[in-house]
């Protein structure tokens, strides 16, 4: 056989391999983690990990079967007690379901307030979204018919996609919502979850932030985490602050560049444990054998991701010491 003929027999396999397991999945669907990235029924990107009631949920992006752009249109939400076995819930909110959206169901969180699960999302790279659900697989509604803040809300500034939002609680109850590229905005959201009347901020001392953000605390210290790069190919940097608005004084590297092109993470404490959940091209690579396994936008491995969880641990002074990915992942919690 022609050598053309083998690689076109080989892509034909793979897109096959993705989309006919796709098409007989029947929702809650449980699979078991075989190691990074432990999603390989879909493509799946810019995981944000929550733990809700001893369980912990990912709040995954959704890159299509066959994407040669970021064309998603939903999002679904997977959870595990272990880290081993997990549940996919299905589709928790979709583009189709939002009158005003009409593209781009990128990176979302979810947090529970006064009990009810808020749904964070960004759409047409110029709007961010709020739903409301009973449960943190949803289904999840949009309460306001209208996005929660959009590129010319008052205060905001932003010179890229608008896009990203994390939302961060701290101690006190206080909720607070980060998003943005280019600049990291904040701005403290009232009780109910879907308003503010706090004004808009853009965080001090970060440096090459682009997007991305993440705020989380540990052991009284603000830890905001973003994709950036200072020189050269993003990586996952981080600062620290003694306040959830800043100013932050800059830290260093937490990951380092991904062959997705695109870096996305999250950092959660689990039964104990601290974890960095990210993404990379790995599935993708692994499909497609003959394309080198490195960044190229001009392919389509930039836009069909898959999500992957390592160890996280802290230095004694409270800095993060850089994680290094892993294909074995983590291990089984004991339960
Ligand atoms: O998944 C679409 C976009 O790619 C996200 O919003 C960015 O953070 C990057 O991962």
């Amino acid at each position: 056989m022609k050598k053309n003929s083998v690689l076109i027999m080989l892509l034909l396999i793979s897109v096959y391999t993705l989309t006919a397991q796709n098409k007989n999945i029947k929702y809650p669907y449980k699979f078991t983690s075989k190691g990074n990235p432990f999603v390989e029924y879909m493509y799946t990107a810019d995981p944000t990990a929550r733990v809700f009631n001893g369980r912990l949920y990912v709040y995954p992006s959704h890159d299509r079967d066959t994407a040669t752009w970021f064309n998603m249109d939903d999002w679904h939400v997977l959870s595990t007690t272990n880290l081993k076995d997990w549940t996919d819930h299905g589709v928790c909110l979709s583009l189709s379901n939002l009158k005003w959206a009409k593209k781009y169901a990128w990176a979302p969180d979810c947090v529970y307030k006064n009990g009810k699960y808020y749904f964070y999302y960004p759409t047409d790279k110029d709007y961010i979204g709020v739903a409301i659900g009973n449960t943190p697989y949803g289904p999840f509604t949009d309460p306001l018919n209208k996005p929660l803040l959009n590129r010319k809300t008052k205060g905001v500034i932003c010179t890229g996609d608008f896009i990203d939002p994390a939302v961060f609680i701290d101690d006190d109850g206080s909720a607070y919502i980060y998003f943005g590229q280019n600049q990291a905005n904040v701005v403290k959201l009232n009780d109910d979850m879907i308003s503010f009347s706090d004004t808009v901020r853009v965080l001090k001392g970060t440096v090459g932030f682009f997007e991305a953000a993440w705020m989380h605390k540990y052991k009284g210290k603000y830890y905001f985490s973003y994709s950036g790069s200072v020189s050269g190919k993003r990586k996952i940097l981080y600062c620290m602050s003694d306040s959830p608005y800043g100013p932050f004084e800059y830290k260093g590297e937490i990951l380092r560049p991904m062959n997705s092109c695109t870096n996305h993470h999250s950092i959660v404490e689990f039964k104990g444990q601290w974890y960095l959940f990210y993404h990379n091209s790995d599935l993708y690579f692994e499909q497609n054998p003959t394309e080198k396994p490195e960044c190229n936008w001009k392919k389509a491995s930039p836009f069909r991701r898959s999500i992957c969880v390592d160890y996280l641990y802290y230095n004694e002074d409270g800095t993060i010491h850089e994680v290094t990915p892993t294909k074995e992942s983590v291990t089984k919690i004991k339960e």
